[in-house]
């Protein structure tokens, strides 16, 4: 089953959005396989962020996600990974779409609301980085067979 790493940034978690977000996901069939609230650090943050160390909103990028808490948590389902990057919206919140997370709820490209792996290989990496295997919950979700 593929699975995705799923994380609600401080501006989400400050305005109250984790329920509405997670239930979206939950809704649409995905399955929640861990989450966590937690306060990131600096060294996480510039390893999450690796490819954009280049870029010049590096550091406020970096500053952003330890300025407050995030909810992390982990999707499992068939196409999740490609599936949730459309529910999340484009990064620039004034392209993304009515419906989407970011269309829904952003304004700014910088607080943005939500991250989610783009890819197989960002998923295995940042899983790997935020959700060891034993935070993850392996179970059977039964109404898998209605959907
Ligand atoms: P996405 O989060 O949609 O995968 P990326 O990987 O291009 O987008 O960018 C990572 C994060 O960097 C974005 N979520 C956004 O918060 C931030 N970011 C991207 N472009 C800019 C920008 N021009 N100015 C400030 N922050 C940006």
């Amino acid at each position: 089953m593929e699975k995705t790493f799923i994380m609600i940034k401080p501006d989400g978690v400050q305005r109250g959005l984790v329920g509405e977000i997670v239930s979206r996901f939950e809704k649409k069939g995905f399955q929640l396989l861990g989450g966590k609230l937690m306060s990131v650090s600096t060294e996480l943050a510039e390893k999450h962020y690796e490819e954009h160390k280049e870029r010049p909103f590096f550091g406020e990028l970096v500053e952003f996600i330890t300025s407050s808490p995030v909810f992390a948590f982990v999707l499992a389902g068939d196409n999740v990974i490609a599936t949730a990057r459309q529910m999340m919206g484009k990064t620039n919140p004034s392209d993304a779409l009515p419906g989407t997370v970011r269309g829904d709820f952003g304004i700014s490209v910088g607080m943005n609301i939500i991250h989610g792996s783009d890819s197989a290989e960002s998923a295995e990496r940042e899983l790997a980085l935020w959700f060891p295997e034993e935070e993850q919950v392996e179970y059977e979700k039964t109404i898998n067979r209605w959907i």
